[in-house]
């Protein structure tokens, strides 16, 4: 080892801990550990490997920082955000570029060498007083080709202690590794901290991407979208990979849909944050591997998908016995669960928006002590949870845990979903003609109304690109390109679906049930094993209102009218043809690399419509294309 390197680790790290660096023998691993010592200048230093004992020494630093409270039930604890920290920070997250890449124009970008020193700078010293921990995982299941090893370096108890319930384990990984890792780095500080054990300087918050390097830097911030290095900055760099080496990184759950004789089919679906996703993959009697984000490759013609995390961070506002039963068990049992943000009572138990029950008087919340009727500095009323808040849970611990959740082959995928909150364009569900008129009419042409879980105004119809536009590092049309690309591997493509969870009627009603979904699905696994007919529209195949009359029957045990049925699956033609025009505008005039065939197909798209719409009319019953 350089004497420099060996001088700085061995002057913060303990005999100990040195020794559990050091028998990982890769030296850029220790390179990047020293560098960041050196910068940042942690107080102390602990270097955490797979053991048990380690893992509840972290477990135990959170609680001891003040960075987690515990709370009544056994295994529960509960952890703040700052007021202004509570979501994803768009704005402010950046992807440091080389002169001469061009990501163009919808990524947020700053020069590499600006955006360098301005971090660094942030960086001197951020660590004061400060343990840094120094931990070890894999994306995607270990011993897989889908695996990536990881290190996290962070000042924050909580961000450590996160990243142990969502993903595997990887100092075994590194050891065995060694030289040969090709690993993703992270680096976090939550800076200087105020009584609370809140971020202080959130005009200082920064999360930059280093797509080459390799490696994220996360500053002055808590929040887990912009902290826990392996979920979304991990997904970054995974996604500038993937296209590299031919393969997906989507922001989509995996699950197993239970079809008829036990058959079990396997699905993805992408879903801005806060349109389903998680909810979906918690649907009754299908069983989850993941909740947020998958890896797909082709193998041997097929596709095949992992979960990355093997956990879930997921959205508790709302979630209530009667929509959420398996959810609604797993946060009442004295297991390992880190709730974020929620309001804690008397009692040290929690409420959030939407719980079951009266909605409680007092408090302690994101704000502090809270009471009803508190408000912020701007005047707003302060809801007693944050919207985005959540809860930190290990996907082992639930009910519906699928068997294959770790399976290092991966799952065959059979089907693939895309659903925004649309109140006015796009059907229930509806499955596209092809792999290409999917990826394009549907994943690339997705539209959402804006939601709690970036910062901004809610309610916003935009563009999310096949749910990820958040995330993407890549010049968009190349995004498409590889998606599009990875179709053509396949011998038999899944078949690609579009779903619609949030169509309302003229006076601002929701059409569909939070339930209807459990529906959707079974009607898509039978597709995917033609099983069941299907009538053409002109932007897909719907399904016949006597199947679904059948499913409602037997998954909901409830009435599905003709009536209902007719109102949803309504062709809206005027709608969708807006649509297509706005998306075509989008790639246009905002994506300089659009692939051609993205036009040639949006056109074919807009052709059909505009024929059934001089022969049948606007609003096309779905009777009259059958
Ligand atoms: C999402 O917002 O899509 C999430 C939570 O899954 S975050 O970690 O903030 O990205
Ligand atoms: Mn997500």
């Amino acid at each position: 080892m350089d004497e420099k390197i060996g001088n700085i680790l061995r002057n913060k790290l303990t005999e100990k801990d040195y020794q559990k660096l050091i028998k990982i023998d890769n030296p850029e691993l220790h390179n990047f550990v020293a560098e960041y010592i050196e910068l940042c200048n942690p107080e102390s230093v602990f270097v955490c490997d797979d053991s048990d004992e380690d893992r509840d020494y972290i477990r135990k630093a959170a609680i001891k920082d003040g960075e987690e409270m515990k709370l009544a039930m056994e295994g529960h604890t509960v952890h703040f955000d700052g007021y202004y920290d509570q979501a994803r920070d768009k704005k402010r997250t950046k992807f440091l570029v080389d002169e001469g890449v061009d990501l163009g124009p919808n990524l947020n970008t700053i020069d590499k060498k600006e955006g360098l020193e301005e971090i660094n700078g942030i960086m001197k010293n951020i660590m004061n007083g400060h343990t840094l921990y120094v931990r070890f995982f894999t994306l995607g299941p270990m011993n897989s080709i889908f695996s990536i090893p990881c290190v996290q370096l962070t000042d924050s108890s909580y961000v450590a202690h996160s990243d142990d319930l969502l993903y595997r384990p990887g100092y075994e990984e590194f050891i065995r590794q060694g030289r040969d890792a090709r690993f993703f780095k992270f680096v976090h500080s939550e800076g200087r901290l105020d009584e609370r054990k809140i971020s202080v300087d959130i005009d200082k918050r920064r999360i930059y991407i280093d797509n080459e390097g390799g490696i994220v830097y996360s500053v002055n911030t808590q929040y887990g979208g912009n902290t826990i290095g392996l979920k979304k900055p991990a997904m970054r760099l995974a996604i500038y990979r993937a296209e590299k080496e031919g393969w997906l990184t989507e922001h989509m759950f995996l699950m197993g849909i239970h079809g008829p004789n036990n058959r079990v089919t396997y699905f993805t679906g992408a879903f801005p944050s806060l349109c389903g996703k998680t909810s979906t993959s918690m649907v009754p009697g299908e069983t989850i591997v993941g909740d947020d984000i998958s890896y797909l490759r082709v193998k041997e013609g097929k596709a095949y998908a992992v979960n990355v995390e093997k956990g879930m961070f997921g959205i508790i506002m709302g979630v209530n016995s009667k929509d959420d039963p398996i959810i609604w068990k797993r946060l009442h049992t004295p297991k390992e669960i880190i709730f974020s943000n929620v309001l804690v009572t008397e009692d040290k138990s929690v409420y959030w928006i939407g719980k079951d029950g009266e909605i409680p008087e007092k408090g302690m919340n994101h704000s502090g002590e809270w009471f009803k009727g508190k408000k912020d500095a701007e005047g707003n009323e302060i809801t007693p949870s944050h919207r985005n808040a959540r809860f930190t849970i290990s996907l082992d611990t639930l009910d519906n845990a699928d068997p294959n959740i770790h399976n290092p082959e991966g799952c065959p995928v059979g089907g693939i979903i895309y659903g925004g909150r649309d109140s006015d364009t796009w059907v229930p569900v509806e499955q596209s003609f092809n792999w290409q008129h999917g990826i394009i009419t549907k994943a690339s042409a997705l539209e959402s109304e804006t939601t709690a879980a970036t910062l901004g105004k809610e309610g916003v119809r935009k563009f999310n690109l096949m749910s990820n536009l958040d995330f993407i590092s890549i010049p968009l049309g190349s995004y498409i390109q590889n998606n599009l690309n990875f179709g053509k591997k396949l011998e038999k493509p899944p078949l690609i679906f579009a779903v619609n969870y949030f169509l309302k009627d003229k006076d601002g009603n929701f059409l569909n049930s939070k339930v209807d979904k459990f529906v959707w699905l079974k009607w898509m696994e039978l597709r995917v094993h033609n099983e069941v007919d299907a009538i053409e529209t002109p932007t897909g195949y719907i399904p016949e209102y006597k199947d679904l009359r059948r499913l409602f029957n037997e998954v909901l045990k409830k009435d599905y009218s003709e009536e209902a049925y007719n109102q949803q699956f309504t062709i809206r033609i005027p709608e969708l043809l807006s649509k297509i025009g706005r998306i075509e505008e989008i790639y246009r005039t905002k994506v300089p690399d659009t692939p051609k065939i993205v036009f040639v197909e949006l056109e074919k798209q807009r052709d059909k419509l505009k024929k059934a719409k001089e022969e049948l009319g606007e609003y096309i019953l779905p009777e009259k294309l059958g």
